[in-house]
């Protein structure tokens, strides 16, 4: 191994091989429920290193966990505790290489960080719309290795829906540069969208041109309390009739996710928590002007309080409460990690199953597992929910996950198939569900998914165990 190291460090430079010290920012995943241990982390400068340190890697033998900003929420980017895996961290290759206006487009580095490509956009006049609370600290390639999803889905789509093309370092460390900036291009299998979403298991992203869009001349943001969430899910309905592209933001959050956030950020100032079960943010990106977005805002709320979907609303009166309102949303996951080790489950379902879902399997969970307390939050404007699950009050949440967590994912994952939903809506899969995957996918799917890995990595050296079982 130390042959393999010290040919590591003539491609990047001994400073961008990491081998001692501490380690845990790149060895420990965001919740903090595995600690790995890496061979090396590797921090190569440009793609062309990238390429030597793959074939390196690959003569060696040596499997590879690409890593951007390792905020991934499925153990998908940090190294096992074998000691013998290489952290390919792509953070220092961060240039921005090209904005093409004319085209709407934007390419950049996989380690740009996602909210200095939405500041780069912004002041080149236009707007990159993908946006999420780990914005500060994640990058373009882990979007792309995890197909991001976040809040303007409903309107933007995901990740992939973003990207136009990639530059790609192969198992075999070869490039594959597909940069191209078309919107259309049929020419055969879509390469691109393979990689998109294959969680570092088929290569690894080294650059890609992104879409741009138009910045809207207003944002405004409203808060609303809902009886129900048949309320809410008629809620989204009526916004979306009246707004149509204009709603750019549709979140959902249970009572105890604002208790909860309200507990741990008491500055936040939260409109109207305790009173009403459930609380719904509304986001209208309007192309006219701020007094344009206002009116139809109004009205929507008007309609919405007459129809009584909405108990009580707050519309934002500046780019400042906006911003707070949006805070508060984001930082529901930051109070759970506050709280405590908790089960997540990032899941979809057809957005008008979402009321029968929540209510039966909030029955079934609370009576296989009394005094567990429900976060229960997300993106209700694509039928994404974050249902994830807090250990009674007073329960050690690591002694409540081990004792717990199969049986109650067992519960949700059985409910998932009874209405139509995934197991993952955008986090992925990594190693967290790698092991629920067969028993949730088709075996068609899943046998089609395995030849792909085959053919793009024979080897198995990317990031193996995740996504698909080793
Ligand atoms: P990492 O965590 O470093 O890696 C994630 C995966 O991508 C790993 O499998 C890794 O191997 C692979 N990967 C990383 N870089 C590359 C590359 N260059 N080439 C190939 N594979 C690569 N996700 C959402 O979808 N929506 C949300 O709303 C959302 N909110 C979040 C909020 C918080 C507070 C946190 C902590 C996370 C959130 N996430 C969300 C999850 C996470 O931020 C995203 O998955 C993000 O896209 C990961 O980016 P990253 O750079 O941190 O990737
Ligand atoms: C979000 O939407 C993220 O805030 C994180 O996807 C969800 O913590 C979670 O479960
Ligand atoms: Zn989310």
């Amino acid at each position: 191994m130390s042959t393999l190291i010290s040919h590591l460090q003539s491609i990047v430079g001994t400073p961008h091989v990491l081998t001692e010290g501490d380690l845990s920012a790149y060895e420990q995943d965001w919740r903090r429920r595995i600690h790995g241990k890496a061979l090396a982390v590797v921090r190569p400068g440009s793609t062309e290193e990238v390429a030597q340190v793959v074939k390196a890697c690959a003569a060696a033998g040596v499997s590879i966990v690409p890593q951007g900003g390792n905020t991934g929420m499925v153990e998908g980017s940090v190294p096992d505790e074998s000691g013998q895996q290489v952290v390919l961290s792509l953070t220092r290759m961060n240039a921005v290489r090209k904005i093409d206006a004319a085209n709407l487009t934007v390419t950049v580095e996989a380690g740009v960080v996602l909210q200095s490509l939405q500041q780069i956009a912004a002041e080149a006049g236009f707007l990159y719309p993908l946006s999420l609370a780990a914005e500060g600290s994640c990058t373009i390639g882990g979007n792309l290795g995890t197909n991001a999803g976040g809040t303007a889905v409903l309107r933007y789509g995901n990740t992939r829906e973003l990207c136009l093309g990639l530059e790609v370092v192969t198992a075999q460390g070869e490039i594959w540069n597909g940069l191209s900036g078309l919107r259309k291009d049929n020419t055969g299998y879509d390469l691109r969208d393979l990689y998109i979403g294959s969680e570092g298991t088929l290569g690894v992203i080294t650059a890609a041109t992104l879409k741009l869009f138009p910045q809207p001349a207003a944002k405004l943001t409203a808060f609303a309390a809902v009886p129900s969430m048949e309320a809410a899910v008629e809620l989204l309905g009526l916004a979306q009739r009246e707004l149509s592209a204009g709603l750019t933001g549709f979140e959902v959050m249970n009572q105890f996710s604002l208790q909860l956030t309200d507990q741990h950020f008491p500055n936040l100032r939260i409109p109207f928590t305790a009173d009403h079960p459930w609380c719904v943010l509304l986001e209208n990106s309007d192309n006219e002007s701020e007094a344009h977005a206002r009116e139809r805002f109004d009205h929507v709320m008007e309609l919405a309080l007459e129809q009584g979907l909405v108990l009580d609303a707050v519309i934002a009166e500046s780019v400042a409460q906006s911003k707070n309102l949006w805070h508060i949303r984001e930082s529901i996951p930051l109070a759970q990690a506050q709280e405590g080790l908790n089960i997540k489950h990032d899941i979809s379902i057809p957005v008008s199953n979402i009321p029968r879902f929540v209510a039966e399997t909030d029955a079934l969970i609370a009576a296989a597992t009394p005094g567990v307390r429900m976060v229960d939050f997300g993106h209700l404007g694509d039928g994404n929910l974050h249902y994830n699950v807090q250990a009674p009050l007073g329960d050690d949440g690591e002694a409540f996950l081990k004792r717990e967590e199969k049986r109650i994912n067992t519960i949700v994952y059985e409910q998932l198939m009874k209405h139509g939903g995934s197991i993952s809506a955008e986090h992925g899969v990594g190693s967290l569900k790698v092991h629920s995957l067969p028993k949730y996918k088709s075996p068609v799917a899943l046998q089609l998914m395995r030849q792909i890995k085959q053919a793009l990595d024979p080897q198995g050296i990317m990031n193996p165990g995740r996504v698909l079982e080793a």
